[in-house]
């Protein structure tokens, strides 16, 4: 279905000869893979959707390697894709055709980490997790965290501005991303490692490979400004009847927990239902129209307790909830988090998943899923939404059996226009990447995109870091 939905054609690019290959596999000490069979796992994204036919995998450990990888393709005109973890939604980590694969995976150091500031220094390919497991004693934490913890990697998160579950709390990674080190498409080492907060001299260089998602540079290492680890956690999990009640609650919440609410998502109904029947997830309370998780991270437990005791009671007791229940240990608190964390795994077991990640203003959020299942009918398994009403950002999925023109052709571009005409964006965080490069215009200015295609040309001028991504093919 790749061939039949994206029309894209391979660069004029330079071809690998297996003297190529074996010059390449030297700079990294042999760490890599040849073959197309042997790369079949970095050939294909999380979603199973985009797959490429790279023949070679590398994995250096350094910078310098990064680079001298770099310098080659760039003097033989050879395209190249950098990969994380591999867990982007939008096709971008992975090859179109044969382009290589720069794998960051053993670029896993932690250099420092001072517990006084609060700032990381880390190499691209550490693990979100293996982070956050090293930061732990020193009691800090990195500012975002999301499902694909697991598995993404510091350089993915940064290349996507990843925005995840407690963005509302903390930031996006534009403010949290302090310094960094980055390699440009001819093999140059950019530094801007800077662990201070303020630094106002003259363009933030930095920004540029923030949300690029490959196509101006590789990360190679990140300074990032880390966050107290919380000393007291609350989860709740609350039913609720509609989504005007949803907002409403967001909005109490806000005003009654102030500074210590950490997360705010939702999953309606017919998620419950898909965690049920691919996961055998059930909720803790009856199932409802709508549910909410609320967190709060402080640092006094009776203080945090007290507070959300009151607010949950004022909401109960005038009817904004119907049902709820508060996670009495870290046990049952994972188990609800599964809930909403699981959405995108779960939804992986209908077959074939038509994935949206829109921002939309909360007036108009819930709207998109009705208008989209009234449009579907009968002719999908699952229309869902999910996502982080703290940041606007929806979650908007659909899934068939197996690939179906009819319904692609139902949803695209409809559902794109209906989300720009109500001043949304075409992507609230997963980014553009391969699939979504078409609907580019419909949430950026074509002054805008112009510059972008300048920025492009002044830093990759042959376009051999990740092409046919991020930016419209014509
Ligand atoms: P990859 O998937 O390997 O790459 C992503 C993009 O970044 C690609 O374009 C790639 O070329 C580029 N890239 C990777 N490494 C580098 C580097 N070092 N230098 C330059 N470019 C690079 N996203 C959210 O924003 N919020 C969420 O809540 C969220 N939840 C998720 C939950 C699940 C279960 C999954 C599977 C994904 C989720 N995502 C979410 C998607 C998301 O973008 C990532 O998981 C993560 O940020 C990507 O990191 P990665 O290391 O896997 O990058
Ligand atoms: C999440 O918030 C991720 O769970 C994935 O961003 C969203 O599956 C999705 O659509
Ligand atoms: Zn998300």
């Amino acid at each position: 279905y790749t061939a039949e939905k994206y029309s894209v054609q391979r660069g004029d690019y330079g071809k690998l000869s297996s003297d190529d290959q074996n010059y390449l596999l030297s700079l990294v000490n042999g760490k890599g893979l040849v073959g197309e069979k042997e790369l079949e796992g970095y050939n294909v994204d999380w979603m199973r959707i985009v797959r490429g036919k790279s023949e070679l995998m590398l994995k250096p450990e350094t910078t310098q390697q990064v680079s001298s990888i770099l310098k080659f393709c760039h003097s033989r005109n050879i395209a190249v894709v950098p990969q994380g973890g591999n867990t982007g939604l939008v096709g971008g980590s992975v090859p179109v055709f044969d382009e290589v694969i720069l794998n960051t995976s053993l670029m896993n150091k932690v250099e420092e980490i001072d517990p006084v500031s609060g700032v990381v220094v880390a190499q691209a390919g550490c693990i979100l997790d293996q982070l956050n497991a090293e930061l732990a004693p020193h009691k800090l934490m990195m500012p975002l965290d999301l499902g694909a913890k697991g598995s993404c990697q510091l350089g993915g998160n940064i290349a996507t501005n990843a925005g995840g579950l407690r963005l509302l709390r903390y930031g996006s990674l534009r403010g949290n991303v302090l310094g960094m080190e980055a390699v440009l498409a001819d093999g140059t080492v950019v530094d801007c490692m800077q662990t201070l907060r303020k630094d106002n001299t003259g363009y933030d260089i930095k920004q540029h490979f923030i949300g690029s998602e490959g196509t101006l540079g590789i990360i190679t290492k990140a300074s990032v400004l880390c966050a107290p680890l919380p000393s007291s956690v609350n989860l709740a999990y609350l039913s609720v009847n509609a989504f005007e009640d949803v907002r409403k609650l967001f909005s109490r919440a806000r005003e009654d927990l102030g500074e210590i609410l950490s997360a705010f998502e939702f999953i309606d109904n017919s998620c419950l239902v898909c965690l049920e029947d691919n996961l055998k997830l059930t909720p803790p309370v009856d199932p409802s129209p709508f549910a909410v998780v609320i967190e709060t991270h402080g640092s006094n437990s009776s203080h945090d307790y007290d507070k959300l005791e009151a607010f949950l009671e004022s909401v109960m007791s005038d009817g904004t909830v119907l049902d709820g229940c508060v996670a009495e240990d870290s046990m049952k608190a994972t188990n609800l988090w599964g809930l909403r964390e699981r959405m995108a795994e779960s939804l992986m077991h209908d077959g074939y998943v038509y994935k949206y990640d829109v921002s939309i203003p909360l007036q108009k959020f819930y709207e998109l899923v009705t208008v989209m299942r009234e449009r579907l009918g009968e002719k999908v398994l699952r229309c869902v939404g999910y996502g982080h009403v703290g940041d606007s950002n929806l979650h908007i999925n659909i899934t068939t059996p197996a690939y179906s023109k009819e319904v692609d052709q139902l949803i695209e571009p409809f559902i794109f226009e209906w989300v720009s005409q109500v001043n949304g964006s075409v992507s609230a965080e997963h980014g553009i990447g391969f699939k979504k490069t078409q609907f580019l215009h419909l949430s950026k200015s074509p002054e805008a995109i112009a510059q972008m295609k300048l920025l492009k040309n002044a830093m990759d001028p042959k376009n051999i870091l990740n092409p046919y991504k991020v930016l419209p093919l014509i």
